[in-house]
């Protein structure tokens, strides 16, 4: 009921509880369009600023402005020795890891993380990367050649066990979603009823977002009444696994390792056997997948030791600098710092909690320099992330495993037509591997299109890595570019 004599369009202040807080942070430029709002765009201001953990925010903000302008510290490469070298490798270490790992799958011992809360804004796709189909013969998506070897493996695993016993372990997938990408990503996999997966053992949960500021560290409105914000970046996957309580159902199924990786690499060896046996046999709290930096510009971050015996950590591309980046060694001839992160990643279920318990004291982000959609149109200023691989230096140790980028490496970052790292680059890392399976499983091509062009491809049904090909391959033709499914 309406005061008497009150008047429905008196200019109301901000709460003023809630304009004081915004003053103690310096922000109370969110409320400068007040007068101008209506009464619901006010409510949705007043709902979205009460969103923001602001004594948190402020914290990461001035943490990370003050570290931004710090010396880096000195970095050193990681020496030889801490890195298992395909060329060291032995084939009787392949095939132990390889049966280790299936063992620990088998016993439901290995979870999935999916870091899928990324925008695919250089595809230039509005949809979710794991959506996109790179052309395949199959036009299978990256989210369904991914379900598929985690099918396969969950076959392998149980033939490998229990000789051939028909009960298989599921393996479960932790996907991490962004408020631009959950719904869809949802909606997709339930279409698709989860590409044969079991619904129940697929896990979607959401990453958090942080407000995007100005190059003076205010927030940046994207609407009168709404703060910009973007992905915490994905390293926002330790907050998010503890907040969403996911730690507690990893322990309450059993599972004691987690293989974690980008959506946007179409070679994925998704929950990989021999990484897996590997990493149990360091005993490592941590470990990475590398490959040997293709050259200097390549946009893959680089591992590093800070300062002399200093732990193990990444150095993203975009704040190597470039001098280093080009750097030789002149012993070798090759670049210095040649180990490049490739996003896959291995950790135990102990080493998530003690990253997630001990995220407060971890208020660094990354600042990344963006045009940011704002009132006053694109405005310069900064998203803020934290990187999966900042917990690194947290580890007691962190295993690096060397793998071939032509059997496991093939981004998807950048729309086609741009020079790398491309669907179409990626489609013929793909197709050229299977054709070499098929060839070595004694098949033979046949291609209308130049060689290099197309090949074929195997559905990850069939084989994980090439195995258990001879049969379906052996004396056949195949006449590129086409799918070999059962
Ligand atoms: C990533 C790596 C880089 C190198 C390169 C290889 C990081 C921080 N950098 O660079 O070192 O390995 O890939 O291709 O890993 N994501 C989220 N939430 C976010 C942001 C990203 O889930 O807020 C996911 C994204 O969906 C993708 C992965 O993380 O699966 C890599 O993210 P990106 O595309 O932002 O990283 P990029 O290509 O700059």
């Amino acid at each position: 009921m309406r005061e008497p004599g009150s008047d429905n369009n008196a200019p109301s202040p901000p709460p003023q509880e809630l304009l004081e807080r915004l003053k103690d942070y310096g922000q109370e430029d969110a409320f400068a369009l007040w007068d101008e709002l209506s009464p619901e765009e006010r409510d949705l201001l007043v709902k979205d600023i009460q969103s923001l953990d602001l004594p948190r925010v402020d914290r990461i903000i001035r943490c990370s402005f003050r570290s931004q302008g710090l010396p880096a510290a000195a970095i050193e490469p990681v020496p030889e020795s801490n890195v298992s070298t395909v060329e060291k490798r032995t084939m009787e270490e392949r095939e132990r890891w390889w049966k280790m790992g299936l063992k620990a799958i088998s016993d439901g011992k290995l979870g999935v993380i999916l870091l899928s809360g990324g925008q695919g804004t250089r595809l230039g796709s509005s949809d979710p990367k794991g959506c996109f189909n790179i052309g395949l013969p199959s036009g299978k998506s990256l989210f369904q050649l991914q379900a598929e070897r985690i099918l396969c493996l969950q076959r392998l695993a149980a033939q490998s066990v229990n000789e051939g016993s028909a009960s298989t372990t599921p393996i479960h997938w932790y996907i991490m979603t962004s408020p631009f990408t959950d719904e869809p990503t949802r909606k997709f996999f339930e279409s698709r009823k989860y590409f044969g997966l079991e619904a129940d053992q697929v896990t979607f949960f959401q990453q958090g977002t942080i407000p995007c500021v100005s190059r003076d560290g205010r927030f940046i409105m994207e609407t009168p009444y709404r703060v910009a914000k973007s992905p915490d970046g994905n390293g926002g996957v330790y907050s998010a696994l503890k907040s969403s309580r996911l730690l507690e159902d990893m322990a309450m199924r059993g599972i004691k390792y987690l293989d974690c990786y980008g959506v946007d690499n179409a070679l994925v060896r998704v929950a990989d056997p021999t990484f897996l046996g590997y990493f149990i046999d360091t005993g490592a709290a941590a470990a990475a997948k590398v490959v040997r930096k293709a050259y200097p510009q390549e946009k893959v971050g680089v591992f590093v030791r800070r300062g002399k015996g200093g732990p193990v950590s990444v150095v993203e591309y975009s704040e190597l600098d470039p001098s280093l980046a080009s750097a030789i060694n002149q012993e070798t001839g090759r670049l210095r710092f040649c180990w490049s992160n490739v996003c896959l990643h291995m950790f135990t279920l102990d080493f998530l909690n003690q990253v997630a318990n001990g995220l407060e004291k971890d208020s660094i982000y990354h600042l990344a320099e963006k045009n940011i959609p704002s009132i006053h149109g694109h405005t310069l200023g900064y998203k803020l992330e934290q990187f999966i691989f900042d917990a690194f230096p947290y580890a007691p140790s962190t295993a690096l495993f060397e793998v071939l980028r032509e059997e496991e490496f093939a981004p998807v970052k950048n729309a086609n037509g741009s020079n790398f790292d491309t669907p179409d680059s990626a489609r013929l890392l793909v197709l050229r591997l299977h054709a070499r399976w098929v060839v070595a499983a004694g098949g033979f091509l046949t291609h209308s299109v130049p060689l290099y062009a197309t090949g074929v491809e195997v559905s990850p049904l069939c084989s994980y890595t090439g195995e258990n090909l001879e049969a379906i391959c052996r004396g056949r033709t195949f006449h590129a570019p086409c799918e070999i499914s059962f």
